[in-house]
């Protein structure tokens, strides 16, 4: 599959907005990449693929998910958890992409993890400052991105942590953990 088709195949999973959002993560990754010696082609497809499965019905999200035999824990919280790990399976076993550093970008672009790498790093961060987005404190993010990935992305999981609290929602305990970890690693 070439990447043309794999573009085409992407933006026909989504609507409008939600492709100019994808086209605004992969600007944003590249640039990310290129700033902190990240891999640039790796962080344009891991940022193409990475909400393949974003709006696809919930009940298919979850059924697929399922299917694929991924961790049932994660269905007890926020549906919109499942897109990214439901993604990374979604895109290897139609296109055949094994790069396990793309995939696991793909997979923890939402959640973060504890030892976040580089590429998931650059991945969950452009996600937050791609330039259509914009909510509150995006300015801050984008701004201490231009030094430190871990800073902006502490920020970022403040953003969506107190978002969620105001919404009397859960929080995933792997997105907690992934917040402290950022957190000493920017010590
Ligand atoms: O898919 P996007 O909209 O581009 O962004 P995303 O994949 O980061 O999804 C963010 C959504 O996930 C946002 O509406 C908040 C929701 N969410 C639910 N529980 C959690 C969570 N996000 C994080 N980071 N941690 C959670 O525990
Ligand atoms: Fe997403
Ligand atoms: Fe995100
Ligand atoms: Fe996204």
């Amino acid at each position: 599959m070439n990447l043309e088709r794999l573009r085409e195949d992407t933006q026909a999973q989504m609507p409008a907005l939600r492709w100019q959002h994808t086209l605004g993560v992969i600007d944003s990754a590249v640039e990310l990449a290129q700033r902190f010696g990240g891999d640039v082609q790796k962080a344009e497809l891991a940022a193409l693929l990475h909400d393949y499965c974003k709006y696809w019905p919930i009940a298919e999200q979850r059924s697929e998910y399922a299917a694929a035999g991924l961790d049932p824990d994660l269905l007890r919280y926020d549906p919109q958890l499942l897109h990214g790990p439901l993604a990374a399976e979604i895109v290897r076993s139609r296109y055949g992409i094994e790069d396990a550093e793309v995939l696991d970008a793909i997979r923890y672009h939402t959640s973060g993890r504890e030892k976040m790498t580089l590429l998931d790093k650059i991945i969950c961060l452009a996600d937050y400052i791609e330039p259509g987005r914009d909510f509150p404190g995006v300015h801050n993010i984008r701004e201490s991105a231009e030094h430190s990935l871990e800073g902006a992305l502490v920020a970022g999981f403040d953003s969506t942590i107190q978002f969620l609290l105001s919404k009397g929602k859960k929080i995933y305990p792997q997105a907690v953990v992934a917040r402290n970890a950022l957190i000493e690693e920017n010590r």
